[in-house]
């Protein structure tokens, strides 16, 4: 995609060229040509906002890209969801209508079943299991599906566990979510979590839910801290119940044939620096889940430790049962996960 600037230069460049032919030879003058034509100007959604780790990392991306890639390559990144919500945003980066997206792999479920990995309740013991998980062979399935249907991901940033926030009182089982509309990410299996505690999950976009919960249009929704912190919901939700049933990693993903469009040192090039943003973003993580809970805490928010979570795992043996009866291919890979030390 090329802007009104990098034409106008193209064509500078281009009646440059025809100037120096005499002087330079053909051969010289194609290659320059040739590497004009090739600058890449891509567009990234981000749903988050200034002061949420995953803003200053897709900000970082950007500048590793323009750096690494010695400006042939470049990546303008678009905040606060302006390019529409996720689900869209995935649709359009699978089209290739937008470059690249920082994606929870939660709402991915739907277009790349083997995303749907991820999305099992209590699959992973802890945020270090599930990056083991994604590390490996399970990880690899994962991250080749998604690069054939067009969203590859080029790295990993850490989002925590999800866990449970209301208004009316701390949740410590299932039963406390009985009779509840939880907003949850657009997946039928978070509606069927939270159906299985006998609430009712209700899909909502991001950017709905906090007047949702102002208006009590939903009782709660789940998330993790920096996310619940930076948007505002605990001025609307004044419990945090830890029930970490979540734990569901995020990815900058490239459509697939932008990627490959590049050539292999670029490829190279882009790569590094989504992994040198995903160390980052994990760095400031960690930083942000602390200083999230402080803030809340000192807002008033009451957070909860759960102290057996048993009762929440055992709810969900229904739910990975229908899973895999309607998903049998997905056995494999679940075991593969939940084996993996
Ligand atoms: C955040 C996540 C977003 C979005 C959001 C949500 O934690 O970073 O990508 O999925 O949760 O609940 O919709």
């Amino acid at each position: 995609m090329h802007s009104q600037a990098s034409r106008y230069e193209l064509r500078e460049r281009t009646m440059y060229n025809s100037f120096s032919k005499a002087l330079l030879g053909t051969a010289a003058a194609l290659s320059f040509v040739a590497s004009a034509a090739v600058a890449e100007e891509w567009r990234a959604w981000n749903i988050h906002s200034d002061g949420h780790p995953n803003t200053a990392a897709m900000d970082r991306f950007a500048e590793l890209v323009a750096d690494k890639t010695g400006g042939e390559v470049s990546v303008e990144v678009f905040h606060g969801g302006v390019l529409g919500t996720q689900p869209d945003a995935i649709e359009q980066v699978q089209l290739g209508a937008i470059d690249v997206g920082n994606f929870n792999l939660g709402p991915l479920g739907s277009i790349v079943n083997e995303a749907n990995l991820v999305s099992l309740p209590f699959i992973f013991r802890d945020v270090d299991h599930m990056f083991r998980v994604m590390d490996g062979p399970a990880g690899e399935q994962v991250s080749a599906a998604m690069g054939e249907a067009g969203l590859l991901p080029i790295g990993w940033f850490d989002a925590g566990a999800r866990s449970f926030y209301n208004n009316t009182g701390p949740i410590n089982t299932p039963d406390d979510v009985a009779g509840m509309k939880i907003r949850v990410m657009n997946n039928d299996l978070f509606t069927g979590m939270v159906n299985a505690m006998g609430g009712n999950g209700t899909p909502m976009a991001f950017s709905e839910v906090y007047q949702s919960l102002s208006t009590g249009v939903v009782d709660g929704a789940e998330n993790n801290l920096p996310s619940f912190q930076s948007v505002g919901h605990f001025e609307v939700a004044g419990f945090y119940s830890l029930s970490e049933h979540l734990i569901i990693p995020e990815c900058i993903c490239v459509n697939t044939a932008a990627f490959e469009g590049l050539s292999a040192d670029m490829q190279a090039a882009v790569v590094a620096a989504a992994e040198e943003a995903a160390a980052y973003q994990r760095e400031l993580w960690s930083e942000q889940t602390e200083a999230s809970r402080e803030a809340v805490t000192a807002a008033g928010v009451q957070i909860n430790e759960i102290a057996d979570k048993t009762p929440f795992q055992e709810a969900m043996v229904p739910v990975y049962e229908d899973y895999l009866a309607a998903n049998p291919s997905m056995a494999e890979l679940v075991e593969l996960a939940q084996s993996t030390e």
